[in-house]
């Protein structure tokens, strides 16, 4: 007889930020704890906050008891093997599109949860118990899968932090480390490792303090344009031994998170330099900074509103840039489609908690793979020490994966789970892949 979902629990815990998040526990028994952003999109699922005084209005309590009122009510006696009819059945009890009345923290949760105990039950690892939801197919042995098809993600590693993780300086985002030239997995790491630390070496030989931001990543004050991080990262990728470049050791990735410094009423961007800059001024500027410097991927180089400009930096790009929506795309299988068809992006963060569940961030992976889009599965800025995404990114077959930088307990557990994982199958570490010229679909 298939199992079925006995109780679920939740509880209010911390997260990395210090901030209130749900962690579900489906019985008996895996659990799961929800991310949060500090970048959001607008498009994103909704996430569920109290309100009133209790941590700034951050705390939630709701959305907690609605985990163990109404969900629970729905979902307990259900089969946990049947991801995508609870996933169905969650967003029918929600009954709204972004998930706001439930809460897609209280739904991702418990679709979490599920997930996670759906593979216990089974004794497969949770990234074969992926691989086989994500395939929807049947015939895949799962037992097999570390002689079959399944590769570990390419890190994109942050270095340097700004913009809303950093509390100010910068206004870009991250400025990121990709191993491209790295023979396995383990040696990307400690490629990226030997590139921090030389960033980190450079920051105090300038008179300054290596304190991390939100996500691990340096943040100094000698860094105040962002030719200034794109230095400080290329230096210290030469610093420290490596050829930097697509064709060399490391490459370098942006998030450019350009949606948290354009002002939609004026349609300007302002990256605090000089007069604010229309959407192609924008364009222009980003295109210089991946002809200047050795950059392969650019991430949210404009705003999530800004569609023909996305389209227009996609055409002058270079064919083999990777442009990675976020804040555009929201994990949204429709909003994929849209920029496909424009032309606006040829790779796709995910994150679940974008998405609201499980089968939808699944199904966004699928249908960038079909289309020959590249997926990059990604943390949030707000995480735990909960390593689901990484058995995602390895069954998914995404190829790339973003967690932040190798510091702060959060980030290396997804890593570390990896580095597992690594050593369990002998996976192959998936390869940098140009996605696809403009055009091309
Ligand atoms: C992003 C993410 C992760 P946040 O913009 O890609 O770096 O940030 O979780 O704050 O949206
Ligand atoms: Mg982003």
């Amino acid at each position: 007889m298939t199992p079925e979902i006995d109780a679920v629990r939740a509880l209010e815990v911390l997260d990395s930020r210090g901030d209130p998040t749900v962690r579900v526990t489906v019985e008996s028994a895996g659990r799961f704890t929800v991310p949060a952003g500090a970048s959001t999109g607008s498009h994103e699922a909704s996430e569920r906050r109290d309100g009133g005084d209790r941590y700034g209005g951050r705390g939630v309590r709701e959305a907690v008891a609605a985990v163990e009122g109404e969900i629970a009510g729905a979902v307990v006696g259900r089969a946990v093997d049947d991801q995508a009819g609870l996933d169905a059945a969650l967003r029918d009890l929600d009954g709204t599109d972004d998930l706001r009345r439930l809460g897609a923290n209280a739904v991702l949760g418990v679709s979490g949860a599920a997930l996670r105990t759906a593979a216990r039950v089974a004794g497969r690892p949770l990234y074969a118990h992926v691989a086989r939801l994500a395939g929807d197919d049947e015939s895949v042995n799962v037992n097999d899968l570390a002689r079959t098809d399944i590769s570990v993600p390419m890190p994109m590693i942050n270095v340097v932090s700004g913009g809303l993780h950093a509390g100010g300086g910068v206004p870009i985002q991250d400025v990121l480390v990709v191993p491209v030239g790295a023979p396995d997995y383990p040696t990307a790491l400690e490629w990226a490792w030997e590139v921090r630390r030389a960033v980190r070496e450079r920051i105090v030989a300038d008179g300054h303090r290596p304190l991390v931001a939100d996500e691990g990543g340096f943040s100094p004050p000698s860094v105040e344009r962002p030719a200034d991080a794109f230095e400080l990262v290329r230096d210290g990728i030469a610093g420290a031994g490596f050829d930097p470049g697509a064709g060399g050791d490391l490459a370098l990735a942006v998030d450019v998170a350009a949606t948290h410094f354009h002002d939609p009423e004026r349609g300007a961007y302002d990256l605090g330099d000089g007069d604010p800059l229309a959407p192609e001024a924008m364009v222009e500027r980003a295109l210089e900074w991946v002809e200047r410097y050795p950059i392969v991927s650019v991430e949210d180089p404009l705003a999530e509103s800004d569609w023909a400009a996305w389209a227009r930096f996609r055409e002058r790009a270079p064919d083999d840039l990777q442009v990675l929506g976020d804040d555009l795309l929201v994990t949204d299988p429709e909003r994929l489609d849209r920029a496909l068809d424009r032309g606006a992006a040829n790779a796709v963060l995910v994150k679940p908690n974008q998405a609201g569940t499980v089968t939808r961030a699944l199904a966004v992976c699928r249908r960038a793979l079909a289309a020959g889009c590249n997926p990059v599965v990604s943390a949030r800025s707000g995480e735990t020490c909960d390593a689901t995404i990484a058995d995602l990114a390895v069954g998914t077959g995404a190829g790339q994966i973003k967690v932040g930088s190798l510091a702060r307990s959060e980030r290396l557990a997804k890593y570390n789970r990896l580095l597992a994982i690594d050593d369990a199958t002998d996976a192959p570490l998936a390869r940098f892949e140009a996605p696809p010229g403009p055009g091309s679909r």
